[in-house]
C-alpha cells in the first residue's frame, strides 16, 4: 500500500500525473493549495476582489465555490435556471445550488429564464441548431450583466483541465485563430465586459470529482441532457486515452500552450461597442442575446422543431 505524501498514512488515492499518493483526509487541502497556486500564477484576483462564481450544481462549480470560500475569498454564487425538464435536471440542480449556498453561508443569485424570457432551453432549442451555443450566449449575457450590476469585480467558472484541453484540441483541429488567441485562464475586464477567470484550469475532472467526494459536496450526478456534441465527447475520450498511456501529458500540453501566450494581451484585436438595445458590449450593433430575444418572439421555423 502506498503512503500519503503528507501524513504517511495508507492512501486511498493515487494521482499518477503527479506521482503522488494522498489519503482522503489530506486530499482536500492538497486540491485547495493547487487552486490557490493557479490563482496566484495567473494573477486572477486579489483578496479584496468581489467574486461571482457561476454554479450549475455540478461537481466542478460547487467545488470551486467551496475552495474559494475556504481560501478566504468573498465569493457569491450565480445560478441560471435553464428550464430543462428532462430528468428534472433544472429543478434538481437548482436545489443542489440552494442547499450548497446555505451550507457555505453565501449568497446565491438565481436567474430564471422562464421569468426573464418567457421560456427555457427546452423551447429555445427549437430555434437553434446548436442548443449549447444558444445556452452559452444566455449564460454569458446574465453572468456579465449581474457581475456589473451587483458590483462584483470578477466572474469565476468551474472549467477544468479536461474541458480546456478538449476546447484547445477542437480549436486546433479547426484552426480557429480567433478562439485560440482568446483561450486563457484569465480574460481581463474591457469595455463593459467583466474579468473572467478559470481557477480549476490546472486540475483534471477526476481531481475535481475526488475533491467533491472527499469534502462531502452534494452535487448533481446527471449530466445536462443536451450535453456537448458527439465530436467533443469523442475528443475527450481519446484525449483521456492518451492521458492513460502518458500520465500528465494533457497538463503538459495545456501548460505549454498557456506559456506560449504569456504576456500577450487577450482579445486586444476585438473592438466592442454597447449593444444598441441593452447596452452590453458587443462586436455587432445588436448583441447576440438581443437578437435571440427578437427571434423567439416569432414561432420557430419548421426545420428547427425537434
Ligand atoms: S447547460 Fe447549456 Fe451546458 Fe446543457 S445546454 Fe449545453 S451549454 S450542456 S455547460
Ligand atoms: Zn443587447
Amino acid at each position: 500500500m502506498r503512503k500519503c505524501g503528507f501524513c504517511k498514512k495508507d492512501t486511498g488515492i493515487y494521482l499518477r500525473e503527479h506521482k503522488l499518493g494522498l489519503c482522503p483526509e489530506c486530499y482536500p487541502a492538497w486540491f485547495e493549495k493547487q487552486v490557490a497556486e493557479t490563482i496566484h500564477k495567473f494573477k486572477m484576483f486579489k483578496p479584496d476582489d468581489q467574486i461571482l462564481v457561476a454554479v450549475s450544481g455540478g461537481k466542478d462549480s460547487l467545488s470551486l465555490w467551496q475552495v474559494l470560500s475556504r481560501l478566504g475569498y468573498k465569493a457569491d454564487g450565480m445560478y441560471v435556471c435553464l428550464g430543462i425538464s428532462q430528468h428534472n435536471y433544472s429543478d434538481v440542480s437548482k436545489e443542489k445550488c440552494k442547499a450548497f449556498a446555505d451550507k457555505l453561508g453565501q449568497k446565491l443569485h438565481i436567474v430564471d429564464l422562464q421569468t426573464e424570457l418567457g421560456m427555457g432551453i427546452d423551447s429555445i432549442k427549437n430555434y437553434y441548431r446548436k442548443t449549447c451555443s444558444a445556452c452559452g450566449t444566455i449564460k454569458r449575457y446574465y453572468m456579465n450583466r449581474l457581475t456589473l450590476e451587483q458590483g462584483y469585480t470578477v466572474i469565476a467558472t468551474g472549467h477544468n483541465l479536461d474541458d480546456e484541453v478538449t476546447t484547445l484540441f477542437a480549436n486546433l483541429i479547426q484552426w480557429s485563430e480567433g478562439y485560440l488567441s482568446r483561450q486563457y485562464p484569465i480574460i481581463p475586464e474591457k469595455n463593459g465586459l467583466a474579468r473572467k477567470v478559470k481557477p480549476l484550469v490546472r486540475n483534471s475532472e477526476k481531481q475535481a470529482a475526488i475533491y467533491a467526494l472527499t469534502s462531502g459536496i452534494d452535487y448533481i450526478r446527471d449530466e445536462c441532457p443536451y450535453s456537448t456534441s458527439a465530436t467533443s465527447i469523442s475528443y475527450k475520450e481519446n484525449l483521456n486515452r492518451l492521458e492513460e498511456i502518458h500520465p500528465g501529458i494533457l497538463r503538459f500540453f495545456l501548460t505549454n500552450f498557456f506559456r506560449s501566450k504569456k504576456d500577450k494581451p487577450m482579445g486586444e484585436d476585438v473592438v466592442l461597442n454597447p449593444c444598441t438595445s441593452c447596452g452590453q458590449p458587443t462586436i455587432a450593433g445588436l448583441c447576440k442575446f438581443c437578437r435571440m430575444k427578437e427571434k423567439i418572439k416569432e414561432p420557430p421555423k419548421r426545420r428547427h422543431v425537434r
